[in-house]
């Protein structure tokens, strides 16, 4: 069947102003609406979503509007024969420039400028403490959009880039590229460990106190991907014991990060509100990537990014 209907499900709000969003569709020619929850829908309607509900189970389609899809039930969507879509593909330079700039900062120490900024202080830090990032390595756990949009920025600082993914398949910028099953290999020489891979059964808690203590004790942790690839509880540990330097974190095991979280009060810990992706434009990117599916499932070819 063909769509007859694009419905925006209002949860989108969580990231775009949902009139924008809308609007961003006026060259579509099937209409294009702002739905809450408990419509009913049948299959020649598609639907884009920041969160599942059950009732998108009877569209013609889903669109999740972020790259993890962690929260929706692929399983129910495949028993269902609805195409579930992700918005992976166009993260790569958002989410890599925050990852760089954590880099940057922790090495130049913008972030301890601005801590004592705040307080008026003009500060001097300890000879040893500032560095470069270029002649550094750093470990890219993950090499899709994201992990490659890092690789090719840290290759342009001068940085040494490895990496790790289950597939061989060689990556712009990265000298070396590890199996999962030697993670540790991959991480022991790094001064940064960046995580961009997805939130999966097999990826969870992948850096815990293991990992911790194989890592240099004066390396980084990035984490722009999902917060449960990583054990907080480890991770606050090997910060309160020096196991690592630092971190620069945009995701967490609960977010909003808890008021009592100890990660709020390190120095060499950036937190930034799971906004790696924020830029003025998502709603004409994602937009883009819906348009060109809806202009797809109206000829019967493949969906793009099809994850179920
Ligand atoms: P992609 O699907 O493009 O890339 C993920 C990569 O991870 C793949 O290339 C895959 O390579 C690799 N991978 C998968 N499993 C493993 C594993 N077990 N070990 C090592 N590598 C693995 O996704 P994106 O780059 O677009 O996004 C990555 C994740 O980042 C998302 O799933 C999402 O959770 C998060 N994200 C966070 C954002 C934020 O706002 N902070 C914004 C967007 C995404 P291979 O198949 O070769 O293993
Ligand atoms: C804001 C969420 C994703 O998975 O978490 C991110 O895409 C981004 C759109």
């Amino acid at each position: 069947a063909r769509l007859d209907h694009l419905y925006v499900h209002e949860s989108v709000e969580n990231v775009i102003p949902p009139e924008a969003f809308v609007e961003a569709f006026d060259h579509l020619d099937i209409p294009v609406d702002l739905v809450g929850d408990g419509e009913s829908y049948d299959e020649t309607d598609a639907v884009a979503t920041y969160v599942p509900k059950p009732e998108f189970l009877d569209a013609g389609w889903v669109h999740c509007i972020r790259a993890g899809y962690d929260e929706f039930d692929t399983e129910a969507y495949e028993a269902a024969g609805v195409p579930l879509t992700n918005s992976t593909g166009i993260h790569d330079t958002t989410v890599s420039e925050v990852a760089i700039g954590y880099m940057v900062s922790l090495a130049r120490l913008l972030h301890v400028y601005r801590d004592n900024q705040n307080e008026g202080n003009w500060y001097t830090p300890d000879y040893e403490r500032p560095f470069t990032v270029e002649n550094e390595r750093l470990c890219v756990v993950g090499l899709g959009t994201i992990g490659q949009g890092i690789a090719e920025r840290a290759d342009a600082l001068g940085m040494d880039v490895v990496g790790v993914r289950r597939s061989d398949e060689s990556v712009p910028g990265v000298s070396e590229i590890f199996d999962p099953a030697d993670l540790h290999d991959a991480i022991a020489d790094a001064r940064f460990v960046a995580l961009a891979l997805p939130h999966t059964p097999e990826t969870e808690g992948l850096i815990g106190d293991d990992e911790f203590d194989v890592m240099r004790d004066d390396a980084y942790l990035v984490n722009v991907a999902r917060g449960p690839l990583v054990d907080e509880r480890a991770l606050v540990d090997a910060l309160e014991r020096d196991a690592i330097a630092g971190a620069g974190l945009d995701v967490f095991e609960t977010e909003p990060l808890p008021d009592d979280s100890p990660l709020w009060d390190f120095e060499e810990v950036i937190i930034s509100p799971h906004k790696g992706s924020a830029t003025n434009r998502y709603h004409l990117d994602i937009a883009d990537l819906v348009s060109e599916n809806v202009e797809r499932y109206q000829i019967g070819e493949t969906l793009r990014n099809r994850v179920a």
